[in-house]
């Protein structure tokens, strides 16, 4: 059943503000998952979003199914290459770096993917990803061999998430990297709010519920975490349902 989008869509119409985990294959270790899912389900988390910018083929594959056994909770694939595709999910952000000027990470990796989505039954959503300069060089960057956009370039960004929309994407991710030091700006979710008319997620560098709140109140529909709750899960304390 392809719903993930459908249902964040009717979120946003109710007025819920919704919640991803990101969980990183490569960090997150398999005999540390059931204590940190059982955190999660209790938390206000909406999605379990799986993927990292340095994954090894079936790493992917494997925790989606670990985590599968624990909770009824879309999981969703945020992939950093290729190889990330596994048709246990639910649904794959394919993502097309849009603050990058990389074909490869613009296109190119999509044709490449093409074989394996027509194999599976995965809900596609097509999503413009912006990277934003969290203050220090991320992963993604070097992965990718783009430039993030500076948050003082509100305009630029605002441009590029539009630009995103008018090609068809359904999501705009604002994405200040992860373990970001400066999440993205309050003021540029705002901006970026007014003028798209798709959802937005945002994420990177966000650590606190207050953050997290900030980032709800300025217009962001769904805010990712990863780093926060890897570090220590009792941030999920915080956040229970
Ligand atoms: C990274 O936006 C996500 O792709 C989450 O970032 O790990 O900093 O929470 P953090």
């Amino acid at each position: 059943m392809k719903s993930i989008y459908k249902n964040i869509e009717s979120s946003i119409l109710k007025g819920e503000k919704l919640l991803a985990v990101l969980i990183d294959p490569d960090k997150m270790k398999l005999e540390q998952l059931s204590g940190f899912m059982l955190k999660l389900n209790q938390s206000v988390t909406t999605h379990v979003f799986i993927g990292g910018s340095r994954v090894n083929a079936q790493a992917t594959d494997n925790l989606v199914k670990e985590v599968k056994k624990y909770t009824h909770l879309p999981i969703v694939l945020f992939p950093g290459d290729v190889n990330q595709i596994s048709d246990q999910a639910d649904a794959l952000l394919y993502l097309s770096l849009i603050s990058g000027r990389n074909p490869e990470y613009l296109i190119g990796k999509h044709v490449l993917a093409i074989p394996r989505l027509l194999e599976m039954d995965l809900e596609i959503i097509p999503t413009g990803y912006l990277l934003i300069d969290g203050g220090k060089k991320t992963a993604v960057e070097s992965v990718t061999a783009t430039k993030s956009l500076p948050q003082e370039n509100t305009q630029d960004i605002i441009n590029t998430a539009k630009a995103g929309e008018f090609l068809g994407m359904k999501l705009i991710y604002l994405e200040a990297g992860s373990g970001a030091n400066i999440a993205v700006a309050p003021e540029i979710i705002s901006s970026v709010k007014a003028y798209v008319d798709i959802p937005i997620i945002v994420g990177g560098g966000i650590r606190t519920k207050q953050q997290l709140d900030l980032a709800y109140k300025n217009g962001a529909d769904l805010v990712v975490i990863g780093t926060a709750f890897e570090e220590d899960d009792s941030f999920f304390d915080e956040l229970k349902k």
